[in-house]
């Protein structure tokens, strides 16, 4: 069988020889003493990319978002997100676990709040309840099919939740995704927000990491809740020379994967019994196979027989296009999904 094409996630790229090369000459140090000079151009590089004080490089994306809820937050405070948001379905109930939050979560069908969203579910401290503590805007929504933020909704959410006293941090996991797809600037999109996590191992493409970006204030105090994680990580240079790569080259490389991912959603439309989950805007695809009479699962396992990789999730199937699938990956991976409805 020819190799596999593994449309599971953007986070499966591996690190291009260009990568290998610069870690392997990385100038190091203790990045814990702040004293790696890699890690510390990346984050300050980092940190003028996104139009930030300052910048952090942590090991994920979940450590960069439960960073800044902890240095955001108080104990018993509430959290408005929309309902199917990372930070609180993927990543361990850590706002419960680390920060004492409760969460506010919003239901909606593209994972786009409004700030009428967020207004209904503000609550000022009494001495009744703690309140709101901040707002969490994930750009793009993964579970939503990789849907975008129009900058307009980003201001006036930040805009009138700093107004009523509320931070907001964006998951700007796939942040380079959403400024492609929208013609935004990344500073511009996160310049309302407080703080932003961008990860760098997903459609971007480096081995590990993300880094978290906000008020130099902010950062300081996200350096400490990260080694409370056990995030210090010494000689991190290594890595972050990588990191550095994608930083620099790839959001270049993401408009093909936004095309693969139209064809992909081009050759879906046209299939009998799937059916797409909502437009593609990004480099996510969710669809379904119910009116064809199989399950997900199925279909997922029947690709898989023929070398394409994805992820059922309950009825939903989903597909991620990036750097390491090519336009002839795409290509089988139709006519596998074709073979597998047949069958
Ligand atoms: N997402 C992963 C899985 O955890 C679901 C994926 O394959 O899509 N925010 C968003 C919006 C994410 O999609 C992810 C990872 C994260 C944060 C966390 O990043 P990591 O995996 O680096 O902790």
């Amino acid at each position: 069988m020819p190799a596999t094409a593994d449309f599971r996630s953007d986070t499966v790229t591996r690190p291009t020889p260009e990568m290998r090369r610069a870690m392997a000459e990385a100038e190091v140090g203790d990045d814990v003493f702040g004293e790696d000079p890699t890690v510390n151009q990346l984050e300050a590089r980092a940190a003028e990319i996104l139009g930030k004080e300052a910048a952090l490089f942590v090991p994920s994306g979940t450590m960069g978002n439960q960073t800044a809820i902890k240095a955001h937050t108080q104990p018993g405070q509430e959290i408005i997100c929309d309902d199917r948001s990372h930070v609180i379905l993927y990543e361990m109930g850590m706002p419960a676990l680390f920060s004492g939050c409760l969460i506010r979560g919003v239901p909606t069908t593209d994972g786009i709040l409004s700030w009428p969203d967020v207004a209904a579910r503000l609550r000022h401290a009494t001495d009744h309840f703690q309140g709101s503590g901040l707002v969490v805007l994930e750009n793009t929504h993964n579970m939503a099919g990789g849907t975008a933020y129009p900058l307009s909704s980003i201001e006036e959410i930040a805009e009138k939740s700093h107004a009523a006293g509320i931070k907001v941090h964006m998951d700007g996991a796939r942040l380079f995704n959403a400024a492609e797809a929208m013609g935004y600037s990344v500073s511009d999109a996160v310049a309302p927000v407080d703080s932003v996590c961008v990860c760098l191992s997903k459609g971007l493409g480096a081995p590990v990491g993300s880094v978290l970006a906000g008020t130099a204030e902010f950062i300081a105090g996200s350096r400490r809740i990260r080694k409370a994680l056990g995030g210090g990580m010494r000689q991190a240079g290594v890595i972050a020379a990588a990191a550095r790569i994608a930083l620099e080259d790839g959001p270049g490389q993401l408009s093909k994967s936004h095309a693969d991912a139209q064809y992909l959603a081009a050759a879906i439309r046209e299939a009998d019994g799937v059916e797409l989950v909502s437009d593609v805007q990004t480099n996510i695809l969710f669809f379904r196979v119910s009116a064809a009479g199989v399950s997900a699962a199925s279909v997922a396992e029947g690709l898989k027989q023929r070398g394409v990789l994805v992820i059922a999730m309950g009825d939903r199937i989903r597909v991620l296009t990036h750097r390491d699938v090519d336009r002839a990956d795409c290509e089988r991976a139709v006519a596998a999904l074709r073979e597998c409805l047949k069958a």
